[in-house]
């Protein structure tokens, strides 16, 4: 269901803000101006993810980030007792405001999510785990952490040598460790300089494993790939960039963060076979979708097929489908079986 929250987005915040502060005084004492602002911060963040869920039509994008968030907030030490009652304020604010049908869906995603904070429910499991990860997956993730650069690269070479693609040891080795470093964040038990590390390191090790590729005769197709606006995580884009030419495809690879005016001037110039859209965060959501309503309007005919896929796209079939996406795959060995029998 699409709805529009964002008419409502400043009043929401503000409205919510106000009234923690006003039933818990102690809160302005405690953390002074910053706490306001990290409290303003949470609520639009609340905002964005309840907007991904609604337009996904997927309560569980919705369930999924609230018990991200309080492992986040638990393993910092960081009070998650107000998050139930940020979010009960949030729907009661929302309902006042909303026509009944649309308040009637916000309020069954918001209480999904309480329900599931109230029972302290596992995460709900993505559909990334398609594939095993190779057994030296945990070893590359301690050299990725650690800064070993030369150990990264020597067991994906390995890998490679004892007959894995550049696409399995990508997808089977470097993936897995870089969604257990996520996890390992999550956890607080790496700092975000270690992440920054081992996605450096990641980046540098799969450039030099490129070399060690093989590559399928050329194929004359050709893929455009871009992160949508505000997607900073380029990783796995890579990977796909990758995978097509290994399969004989060209493929021109904008990376993070494209502006989507920009994305459609390119799409024009260099008339693509196909388009590979990344999004990461269930805010990445509606810019995918926006995306793809202007390119498809400007460019009618000569729009090519648009694919989507990254991880706001794992949490069930019916995410990539509600974006009205002409295909997804849930990683870059899924989108080379696809290309296959194209
Ligand atoms: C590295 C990283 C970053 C780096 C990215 C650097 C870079 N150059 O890529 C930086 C520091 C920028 C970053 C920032 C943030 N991050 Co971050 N990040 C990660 C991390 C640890 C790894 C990402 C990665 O490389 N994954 C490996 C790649 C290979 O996997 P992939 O992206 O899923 O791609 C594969 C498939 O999805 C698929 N695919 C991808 N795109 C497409 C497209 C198509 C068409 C198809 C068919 C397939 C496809 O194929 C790929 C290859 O197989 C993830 C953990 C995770 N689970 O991914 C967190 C993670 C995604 N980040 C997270 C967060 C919260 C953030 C920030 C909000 C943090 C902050 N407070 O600033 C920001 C948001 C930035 C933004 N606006 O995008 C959370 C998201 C949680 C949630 N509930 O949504 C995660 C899950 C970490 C965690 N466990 O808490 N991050």
């Amino acid at each position: 269901m699409n709805i529009d929250l964002a008419p409502w987005r400043e009043m929401a915040v503000s409205a919510v803000e106000q009234s923690l502060y006003a039933h818990h005084p102690g809160l302005a004492e405690r953390f002074g101006g910053r706490g306001r602002k990290a409290c303003r911060e949470d609520i639009q963040h609340h905002l964005d993810y309840l907007s991904g869920a609604l337009l996904a039509d997927s309560s569980a994008v919705f369930v999924d980030y609230a018990i991200w968030l309080k492992s986040v907030l638990d393993n910092r030490s960081v009070p998650s007792s107000h998050l139930v009652e940020s979010l009960t304020l949030l729907d009661e604010f929302l309902c006042a405001h909303l026509p009944a049908a649309e308040s009637a869906q916000v309020s069954a995603v918001i209480s999904a999510a309480n329900a599931a904070l109230a029972r302290n429910d596992l995460p709900i499991p993505y559909l990334h785990a398609r594939v095993a990860e190779l057994p030296d997956a945990p070893h590359y993730r301690e050299a990725a952490v650690s800064g070993n650069q030369s150990r990264a690269l020597g067991l994906i070479s390995h890998s490679m040598q004892e007959g894995n693609t550049l696409s399995e040891a990508s997808v089977r080795m470097v993936q897995p460790a870089m969604y257990a470093i996520g996890r390992l964040w999550q956890e607080n038990r790496i700092t975000v300089a270690q992440e920054h590390l081992a996605t450096a390191i990641s980046q540098s090790v799969l450039a030099r494993a490129y070399l060690q590729a093989d590559f399928a005769a050329p194929t004359g197709q050709k893929a455009l790939l871009a992160c949508v606006a505000a997607n900073q995580h380029n990783l796995g884009l890579r990977m796909l960039a990758d995978a097509f030419e290994t399969a004989g495809w060209d493929s021109l690879y904008l990376g993070a963060d494209v502006p989507t005016a920009d994305l459609l001037r390119q799409v024009d110039a260099s008339s693509p076979d196909l388009l590979v859209l990344s999004l990461s965060l269930p805010g990445h959501l509606a810019v995918a979708r926006g995306a793809m309503e202007q390119l498809r309007a400007e460019l009618g005919s000569r729009c090519p097929q648009i694919w989507v896929g990254g991880l706001a796209t794992l949490m069930g079939n019916q995410v990539w489908r509600s974006l009205k996406a002409d295909g997804w795959a849930a990683d870059a060995l899924h989108a080379l079986e696809q290309v296959a029998t194209r």
